[in-house]
């Protein structure tokens, strides 16, 4: 059998993929089931937007189906862009144009300070994971957060969306510097993956 995971987010893919090698199924995503609508999320959180595209596309395939919904919190934007991360800059927009509407944010703030802190504020990203099985109409989910600044300064040519903007102080490197192996051992998505990892044993062993 195989995992399906639905995004189209292709960053979300390889994350998925290198993840859930270990399982040694294949890792499909929505772009090998064109049959299943691009989803709206509506929802407020994470959890509910999470839910609605898993379930949306676990009824379609008859098929159980993981879904990740995600987004990046800034402390000083009061939470935005959140569950608006993935079309900050507008509906369709690029990473790079997100990207630059954070900055653009971030740095309206500052005018008249007269700082040259690289590090425009404490952020966290967010990941909420929605596994839906049609058969019994269940749903087993898990949560992960990582914590770090915004900087003015983006390196690294890793990961995707927010992650060149994303310090870690520990590191000293933005996510978009690491590799796989080293995102998902601190990331948000890592996080929420071993947490259901753990949920998924546990209802094996019940
Ligand atoms: P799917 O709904 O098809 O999965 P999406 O990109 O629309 O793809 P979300 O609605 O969950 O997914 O939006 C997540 C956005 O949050 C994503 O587009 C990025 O901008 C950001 N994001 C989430 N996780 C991230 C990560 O690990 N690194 C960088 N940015 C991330």
């Amino acid at each position: 059998s195989v995992i399906i995971v639905a995004t189209r987010n292709q960053g979300k893919v390889r994350e998925f993929a290198h993840a859930l090698k270990f399982l040694g199924k294949p890792v499909h995503s929505m772009y090998d089931y064109p049959q299943v609508p691009e989803i709206v999320e509506d929802g407020e959180t994470f959890a509910e937007n999470a839910r609605k595209k898993a379930k949306t596309a676990g009824d379609l395939l008859g098929h159980p189906v993981l879904a990740d919904d995600s987004g990046l919190c800034v402390d000083k934007l009061n939470g935005e862009p959140g569950v608006y991360s993935a079309r900050y800059a507008g509906e369709g927009a690029a990473d790079e144009e997100n990207n630059r509407k954070l900055l653009a944010e971030l740095e309206k703030l500052q005018q008249g300070e007269d700082t040259e802190q690289p590090l425009l504020s404490t952020a966290r990203f967010v990941c909420h994971l929605a596994l839906y099985d049609p058969a019994t109409g269940e749903f087993t989910e898990a949560s992960g957060t990582v914590e770090g600044w915004i900087t003015s300064e983006p390196a690294g040519g890793g990961g995707f969306g927010y992650d060149p903007l994303f310090y870690l102080p520990s590191y000293e490197k933005t996510l978009a510097e690491l590799t796989l192996e080293e995102k998902q051992a601190v990331s948000h998505r890592g996080a929420a993956l071993r947490e259901l990892a753990e949920k998924l044993e546990q209802t094996v062993h019940k």
